[in-house]
């Protein structure tokens, strides 16, 4: 089994400098390391190419729109191609607008669900939005809501169903996202869930709901945990997935043998604490592709 590391150091979608430095976090972590140690081959195709802020300043009344979607293209191209290869691609942002190309590229040949860590659901569009963030409206583009160059990258149309996606952690929505996101017909488990029921539970069901496809995209924001264990994230929201959550999360992942890609996103350096952020994404990429203490 082959694994391909592809660095998108974008900071577009959102406000916060230093989300860029995410792919460089998890090298220096060790990512590439702990995956081979588990027996894959890792091969690290360096960094996407993506504009830097500080030159794109006509671009800042559109969010950014342009050279996000210009960064999702690539970003398609390289996931296709990833798959098409046959490896498992992990693709280290970056904020999570750049999960509308990862996505897509990984569904461009057949269809995946997604498990959507995250304390948003990044359900807005430009109608809903409250901050303009882009990184806010990238799972609503992928079901084909929102800015149609987003909708449309890679290939034209939504890239999932409503039924091919679970959140996990969900506790920070806007007025109008929430609405939106009780119409959708997605399955969110949020907080409260994970509180009443435990995490084996949640995670054991949320498989269970996507067992209608083969594979599985593991789309992982670091806010999604508890800000107190990772503090390298740039929208810090209280109340999280604790370390121990997000491993057996991750272990059940690994045993359902459905792994198939996955995007570790909205790690900032700038505002961590000696890396920990980014170690601990290691330790959990590492349990989602096998990793087992006995
Ligand atoms: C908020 C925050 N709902 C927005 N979203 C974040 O900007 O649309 N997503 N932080 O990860
Ligand atoms: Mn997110
Ligand atoms: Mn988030
Ligand atoms: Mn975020």
């Amino acid at each position: 089994n082959s694994v391909r590391m592809i660095g998108v150091p974008v900071d577009l979608g959102q406000e916060q400098r230093g989300v860029d430095l995410g792919p460089g976090a998890l090298r220096y972590a060790g990512l590439a390391a702990r995956l081979s140690g588990l027996g894959y081959l890792v091969e690290d195709m360096g960094n996407l190419p993506v504009p830097v802020r500080d030159v794109l300043g006509a671009e800042r009344e559109q969010r950014y729109l342009p050279s996000i979607t210009a960064v999702c293209e690539t970003v398609y191209r390289a996931g296709a191609s990833a798959v098409a290869q046959g490896y498992l691609p992990i693709f280290m942002g970056g904020d999570h607008s750049m999960s509308v190309g990862s996505i897509g590229g990984v569904t461009d040949e057949h269809p995946a669900a997604v498990i959507w860590v995250d304390a948003h659901a990044d359900f807005n569009t430009p109608q809903s939005t409250i901050t303009g963030n882009i990184h806010g409206m990238a799972l609503a583009a992928l079901l084909g809501e929102g800015f149609p160059e987003l909708v449309d990258v890679g290939r034209p149309g939504p890239k999932l169903h409503a039924s091919d996606i679970v959140i996990i952690g969900l506790r920070e929505l806007d007025p109008q996202e929430r609405v939106r996101l009780r119409e959708s017909g997605i399955m969110a488990y949020t907080m409260r869930d994970i509180d009443e029921r435990g995490m084996a539970a949640v995670a054991r069901e949320a498989l269970g709901r996507l067992a209608h496809r083969t594979r599985l995209h593991v789309s992982l924001d670091l806010d999604g945990l508890d800000p107190l264990e990772v503090p390298g994230v740039g929208t810090t929201a209280p109340g999280g997935i604790t370390y121990r959550e997000a491993q057996l999360l991750m272990e059940i992942i690994a045993d359902s043998g459905l792994l198939s890609s996955m995007d570790i996103v909205e790690i900032n350096p700038i505002l961590d604490n000696s890396n920990r952020t980014a170690k601990i994404a290691v330790e959990l990429a590492a349990s989602a592709f096998g990793a087992a203490i006995l």
